[in-house]
């Protein structure tokens, strides 16, 4: 009788934690796709690899005005290079960075803020960040792509308004 209530108990202590962990890993990949906005880049959209420099909006690299206080930044990253690789927007601007790949597969991280993605060859990568506080923000190519990769990296500057 009391060897079977230890079972039990034995028991419990390994099905309460099997069931609890699943059920924390869930709520906690809900909790940073929905509340924290982590997830992968959608489908933004296709360009061809081989022509990206003559395919809108590649064509014409750099920061745009949409309205005030939004930016959109369009880069394209090729071995070993961002272009362009600085990106300069007023305090307060929330900058849509919409970005491709010419060549192989690179990355685009901004330190300081939350953008993290991968850029593959012709696949449109497009993120949202907000830069409230004046200063530098550097971003780097953070998939190896190549001898030269420690060399890819650029800054956004923001500047202080006046
Ligand atoms: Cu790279």
């Amino acid at each position: 009788m009391k060897r079977g209530t230890t079972v039990y108990l034995y028991e419990l202590a390994w099905i309460l934690p099997s069931v609890a962990i699943p059920v924390g890993m869930l709520v906690a990949l809900l909790v940073t796709a929905f509340g924290a906005g982590v997830h992968l880049p959608g489908r933004e959209g296709r360009v061809d690899p081989t022509r990206v420099a003559a395919t809108a909006p590649f064509d014409l690299p750099g920061v745009v005005a949409l309205a005030p206080g939004r930016y959109e930044a369009r880069m394209v990253a090729q071995t070993w290079s961002f272009t362009p690789n600085e990106i300069r927007v007023p305090a307060g601007s929330t900058v849509t960075f919409v970005v491709t790949s010419k060549d192989v597969v690179h990355g685009l991280l901004i330190h300081g803020v939350n953008v993290n993605v991968m850029l593959l060859p012709g696949q449109i990568a497009r993120v949202t960040a907000r830069f409230d506080r004046p200063g530098e923000y550097p971003f780097v190519c953070h998939e190896y792509c190549g001898i030269a990769h420690h060399t890819m990296w650029g800054k956004v500057v923001v500047e202080a308004r006046r």
